[in-house]
């Protein structure tokens, strides 16, 4: 059986531009930390427009795109990368509901914001966005 088997997968974390404003990011670190996850790579800095673009790719015909590049390109975010078993849905348990306000309390989003857009942090939520956004963020790692 494969039932006691897990899967270490690696995910791209963003605390965005509001999480770093309003001094989140060990907040941040210390939750997915505490969850044992583990960090492979940290970086501190500010995206230029092309890679939000690329990014946030698959929203690029929604009518939120043009703000939410405005948004994550606003200051400087923290880029992670995470470690663990099944990681890439343990971060997103982590990170809650994409609306802060339907997140549940215990949740980074649900505890900490209250705003759609600016909800403090980013997830991968596939294998391969998880794939894409690493090899975007930090391609000495692929
Ligand atoms: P993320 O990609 O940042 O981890 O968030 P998510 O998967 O929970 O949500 P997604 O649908 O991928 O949306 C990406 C980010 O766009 C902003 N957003 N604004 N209606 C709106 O104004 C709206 N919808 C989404 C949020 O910052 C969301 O996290
Ligand atoms: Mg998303």
């Amino acid at each position: 059986s494969l039932g006691s088997r897990t899967v270490t997968e690696r995910t791209l974390v963003l605390v965005k531009p509001d999480g770093v404003a309003r001094g989140l990011v060990g907040e941040v670190i210390s939750r997915l930390e505490a969850k044992g996850l583990r960090l492979v790579a940290a970086e501190l800095r500010t995206l230029p427009r092309e890679v939000a673009e690329q990014h946030y790719g698959e929203h690029r015909d929604k009518p939120f795109f043009p703000s939410l590049v405005e948004f994550i390109t606003g200051g400087p975010l923290v880029a992670l990368v995470v470690e663990g078993p099944r990681a890439i849905e343990a971060f997103r348990a982590l990170a809650g509901a994409t609306d802060p306000v339907k997140a549940g309390p215990g949740t980074i989003r649900g505890d900490l914001a209250l705003e759609v857009q600016r909800n403090i942090v980013h997830g991968s939520d596939s294998p391969e966005s998880a794939a894409r956004e690493i090899g975007l963020f930090f391609p000495a790692l692929t």
